[in-house]
């Protein structure tokens, strides 16, 4: 957790996920957003969930960020306790390629939803994390249109080096 309060949550079923959700954890950092990491489980500690999930608005999160890998039903269940916006991570684990753990979190039934990203693609997580803060706070609005910018800078520099230039 950085120095000020959290404003995004990032959680995952196990520490086996950390590996994938780390690059959430990157981007939060990279665009200087106060996050905390955690280790909650749906199934191992569901009561323990059930005391975050339904904590975390009251504490100052406004997003949650949900790794987790085969039954993957942390995001969905985190979802279910509390009105925050929750994006959740599929993991992918030695079996079934995380398409076990996208199904199970894309799934979520009318009422509660989970925004979900692409398999192991917690990048983007953190980045959606970020669009959702910046929706109320111009610099960081910013400083993804600079993000961005660079990344279409990069597209030319391939297209320019494919090219022969
Ligand atoms: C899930 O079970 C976790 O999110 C993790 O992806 C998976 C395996 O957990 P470990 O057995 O490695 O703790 O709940």
């Amino acid at each position: 957790m950085t120095a000020d309060l959290p404003l995004v949550g990032v959680i995952m079923g196990s520490d086996s996920d950390l590996h994938v959700m780390q690059a959430a954890v990157d981007v939060l950092a990279q665009f200087d957003v106060p996050h905390e990491v955690r280790v909650v489980s749906a199934h191992r500690t569901p009561d323990w969930l059930t005391e975050y999930a339904r904590g975390a608005a009251p504490r100052g999160l406004r997003v949650i960020i949900a790794g987790a890998g085969g039954a993957a039903h942390l995001p969905g269940m985190t979802a279910s306790m509390t009105t925050l916006p929750v994006i959740g991570v599929p993991v992918p684990l030695e079996h079934l390629d995380g398409l076990d753990s996208l199904l199970s979190i894309v799934q979520m039934p009318t009422g509660i939803p989970v925004a979900t990203v692409a398999i192991g693609n917690a990048a983007n997580a953190g980045l959606l994390a970020v669009r959702i803060l910046a929706t109320g706070d111009d610099s960081l609005r910013s400083r993804i249109e600079r993000h961005q910018a660079d990344l279409a800078e990069k597209v030319r520099v391939k297209d320019e080096h494919v090219r022969g230039g």
